[in-house]
């Protein structure tokens, strides 16, 4: 498997022609804060904005031109509500108050100041991949349409610590969140998880939360809804009960064929999707390719992937990417060999809890077709004759 171009006798030299300029010319200064090459900006999220309403939208991370499982900051998908508030963090503060002993409110500057943790997870909004409830599959890139996901390194503070700190209640059952945006977007969230493994983050891949993604303090919610992650947090409230706000009756909720609405449907299942070869790439000819995706679940960590290229008749076992961490993107990756004819690619993750990613088919089985939200089913793409791949289902 050699795709390298052989280096002609007698000479080091890798082309015909004149010199590129850099081998012999001083190159570019130093600057302050780097920026992509180039020849690499086009690059980009995909901006999907709500016209109706000013600020409400999202921009999707192009999953299918990224590797490895690290969003760059630039690129993390961005979901908002009411646009992206210009906080200055100096008049920003995160009251902590209800059912505590002593209410308590945090600046920025003293929450620096508590221990951090850090943990690499991803964050997935419950509207993501709802095109696979379209009845005709969408022609899009991987990412414009299951790129509503994105993983990142979280650094801030426990939320148990600041819990201890103020003393909870024994009526506490839940503790509603809201941002500093001009809806002051809240939501509810069980005292039980937020004490387990939540965190008032600071930090996105080692430098200071991106004004998209919640700058100067959001909250990060392992393996739930991407609603729950609260940006710009402002207000932490404990609770007998949730507060019933919008975005957990009216939206983020699936209206089941029984005719009734599931409701605080919070872990993200278990999931995966082939990022290349996807829609848009072509193969120039029949060859070997590494087929590479990403796999996710919120329940933990992937035990496995397979990967069909015969529309899932039959299956083998792609190579994970290491290490292996718990509500975290996992990179698997498998060589193929492409004989020129048509193919179907699949992936199919199980996560160490024995979740298996579903069928479009069991998926609809189970859930009806008033869905929206929670699409995890298998994504499947057709290669055909001349290289050109297509979303098929
Ligand atoms: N304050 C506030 N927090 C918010 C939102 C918002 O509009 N306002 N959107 C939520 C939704 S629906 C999602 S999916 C995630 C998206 O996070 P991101 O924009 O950093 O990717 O933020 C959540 N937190
Ligand atoms: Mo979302």
């Amino acid at each position: 498997m050699v795709f390298a171009t052989a280096v002609g006798a007698g000479t080091t030299q890798p082309a015909q022609g004149e010199d590129p300029a850099w081998l012999h010319e001083p190159g570019a200064p130093f600057s302050a804060y780097g920026q992509p090459a180039q020849t690499e900006r086009g690059t980009t999220r995909r901006i999907g904005a709500n016209r109706a309403v000013a600020g409400n939208g999202v921009s999707f991370t192009p999953l299918d031109e990224l590797e490895g499982v690290i969003t760059p900051n630039g690129l993390h998908f961005e979901r908002h509500h009411n646009g992206v508030p210009r906080i200055d963090p100096a008049r920003h503060s995160l009251t902590l108050h209800g059912q505590v002993e002593q209410p308590l409110s945090f600046t920025v500057k003293s929450l620096l100041r508590y221990p951090m943790h850090s943990q690499m997870l991803f964050i997935e909004c419950g509207g993501n991949s709802n095109a696979g409830w379209h009845t005709e599959p969408m022609q899009r890139p991987a990412g414009s349409m299951h790129g509503l996901v994105s993983c990142a390194e979280w650094t801030g503070v426990p939320v148990s610590l600041l819990l201890d700190e103020a003393g909870v209640q024994p009526t506490a059952k839940w503790i509603i969140a809201e941002g500093a945006d001009a809806g002051a977007m809240n939501v509810s969230i069980p005292l039980a998880k937020m004490r387990d493994d939540c965190l008032v983050a600071l930090y996105q891949n080692g430098e200071r939360l991106r004004p998209e993604n919640g700058y100067p303090m959001r909250l990060i919610v392992p393996g739930w809804e991407g609603v729950l992650h609260v940006k710009w947090l402002q207000r932490l409230e404990l609770a007998d009960q949730p507060v019933m706000a919008r975005n957990e009756t009216s939206k983020y909720t699936e209206l089941m064929p029984s005719g009734k609405a599931r409701q605080f449907t919070f872990t993200m299942e278990c999931k995966s999707l082939i990022t290349s070869p996807s829609h848009g790439h072509t193969l120039p000819r029949p060859d070997i390719y590494q087929v590479s995706g990403l796999a996710w679940s919120g329940h933990g960590r992937i035990r496995k992937v397979e990967v069909s290229a015969d529309g899932g008749r039959s299956w083998a076992v792609a190579a994970l990417q290491t290490p292996v961490l718990a509500r975290c993107f996992t990179r698997f990756r498998i060589p193929w060999r492409w004989d020129g004819r048509p193919a179907v690619l699949m992936s199919r993750a199980s996560d160490e809890h024995g979740h298996v990613q579903p069928t479009r088919a069991a998926l609809i089985a189970e859930r009806g077709r008033s869905g929206y939200f929670h699409y995890n089913g298998i994504v499947s793409w057709a290669v055909d004759e001349d290289g050109s791949v297509a979303h098929t289902y």
